[in-house]
């Protein structure tokens, strides 16, 4: 009997959260508005910004994400008791789990922030290890605690007994790596008390809401004044009605701020129109650089993108950002598994970047290491496929995915058909011929013959790549395909019998 219950229980919830998913815009290619409404408050420019800063963000492939801030000390859970809030958002815990005066208790914790191991050359070695080319390190999350020395409040890592500037640290640990640096910023600041989420609506709320906005302003400045080597933003908390109604002020913040640091990369999550708009404005143009939106989700086709530029933000855990000391009670991500969404994102023309939540004391989680380890040993025989490359204007493989450069294709191969021939689709119009394939990790190179299999008015061709039968992998694979450029002519093809 307990058994038909729990049956019951789980299909019910089952559909339950297939309606719900169906609820999420985020599941779906975003359509276009089909009528052209006035907007003054949209992108500033319009159109993918084609200088090199830009270009080189496009070409990172992988980058590195960290979440550190005073909630690492408590690693998602306190005196042996689990938070069920993620990790970072630990300050909002309530209800009869939650510790006697919690919010009091986190409020002091900056007065024990004291990372001893804390050593940001051996991130940005872990980090340049890994393969990471940039990296977003979140100065100030929701709770407000600066990891920087914030001359406007008093919340900050000169108050702790560390004292000492973190985010100069990594600005230059890093950037000596060769890793650009992207500073994070939360505007959500739960430690202001001009904070607010609602519209401010009294002279008093407005009074105090523009005391916010100024202070918000004054750190933004204040972020790019102390490190001019910073090369973008990373927005946070930008959905509350209070920003939202604020997009004047925004609109002017974005300017100022591209005016003062050429070259500065913002994504979509920074401001919205002036009907409240966010991400795409109301005649669906991205606001920003490149779409912010994949937080813990990957587009399921390319289509759903529309060209934009735009990165993935991944955990580890299922969610959680900041430090989470036990991992055991969860599913955590194999490098195969990241392996997998790095490639994704690449072959849909984005950035995938990882995330890393160090403990309180500055060291990275055990399983951050052996991750970092496992994924930075596959880039260094496979990264040629990931920085640089892009999306490849061919139906999905089967296989796993497509990225391109210039005169090379390369398909990442996760699924290996058992009779071990792969087989290339391309359009008879491509501009690019295959030449020769070879094993990416150790140039072995493979066979590779163009096939006539015959069908009708087929509009493409088929060239199949021999994979030795010795050849064995527990990892994904890369697959290097050479092109040329030219017209594909089937008819020659077929005569020299490649
Ligand atoms: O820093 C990590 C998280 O702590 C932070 N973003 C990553 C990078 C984060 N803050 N909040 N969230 C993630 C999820 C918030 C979701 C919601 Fe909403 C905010 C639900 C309702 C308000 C987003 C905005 C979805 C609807 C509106």
């Amino acid at each position: 009997m307990k058994k038909r219950i729990y049956k019951v229980t789980a299909i019910l919830f089952w559909i339950v959260s297939c309606t719900s998913s169906q609820a999420q815009s985020w599941e779906g290619p975003k359509e276009k508005p089909n009528d052209h409404i006035d907007v003054k408050f949209g992108p500033l420019n319009k159109g993918k910004r084609t200088d090199a800063d830009m270009q080189r963000f496009r070409e990172y492939g992988l980058g590195q994400f960290i979440h550190w801030g005073v909630y690492a000390i408590a690693g998602g859970e306190w005196n042996g008791v689990k938070a069920p809030t993620a990790s970072e958002w630990i300050r909002v815990w309530s209800g009869n789990t939650a510790p006697p005066n919690w919010q009091q208790t986190y409020d002091n914790l900056y007065k024990q922030f004291n990372p001893k191991n804390f050593d940001a050359k051996r991130w940005a070695s872990q980090a340049k290890q890994m393969g990471a080319r940039y990296m977003i390190i979140t100065t100030k999350h929701h709770d407000g605690f600066c990891l920087w020395p914030s001359k406007y409040t008093g919340y900050t890592i000169a108050q702790t007994p560390y004292k000492k500037d973190i985010v100069k640290q990594l600005i230059d640990a890093y950037t000596a790596e060769g890793i650009d640096v992207y500073l994070y910023f939360s505007i959500i600041d739960w430690n202001n008390k001009d904070y607010r989420t609602s519209a401010p609506k009294t002279e008093e709320e407005k009074e105090s809401y523009n005391r916010f906005l100024t202070f918000t302003r004054n750190q933004l400045f204040e972020l790019m004044d102390n490190y001019p080597k910073m090369k973008g933003f990373w927005f946070d908390g930008t959905w509350d009605k209070a920003w939202i109604n604020a997009y004047e002020w925004t609109y002017q913040l974005e300017k100022d701020l591209r005016n003062a640091h050429p070259g500065l990369i913002i994504g979509s999550r920074f401001r919205n129109d002036e009907h409240g708009k966010r991400h795409f404005d109301s005649n669906g143009d991205l606001l920003g650089d490149y779409e912010q939106g994949w937080e813990r989700k990957l587009p399921a086709q390319y289509e759903w993108l529309n060209g934009n530029d735009w990165d993935c933000v991944m955990t580890i855990p299922p969610n959680g950002w900041g430090y989470i000391k036990d991992w055991s009670r969860f599913y955590t991500k194999t490098s195969y598994d990241l392996i997998d969404m790095l490639m994704h994102s690449v072959s849909m023309g984005g950035n995938f970047v990882l995330n890393f939540g160090p403990d309180g004391n500055g060291k990275m989680h055990t399983g951050e290491d052996k991750l970092a380890k496992e994924l930075g040993d596959w880039m260094k025989l496979n990264g040629e496929a990931v920085y640089g490359a892009t999306h490849a204007a061919l139906a999905p493989s089967p296989y796993g995915y497509y990225t391109q450069k210039v005169n090379a294709l390369y398909l990442t191969v996760f699924n290996r058909p058992v009779n071990n021939q792969i087989r290339l689709k391309i359009p008879r119009s491509a501009t690019q011929v295959p030449e020769a394939a070879s094993l990416l990790a150790n140039k072995t190179s493979l066979k590779m013959k163009f096939v006539d299999i015959g069908i009708d008015l087929d509009k493409n061709v088929y060239f199949d790549i021999t994979l030795p039968a010795s050849f064995m992998s527990k990892d994904p694979f890369v697959i290097k395909i050479d092109t040329k450029t030219g017209k594909i002519n089937a008819l020659e093809l077929e005569k020299a019998h490649m």
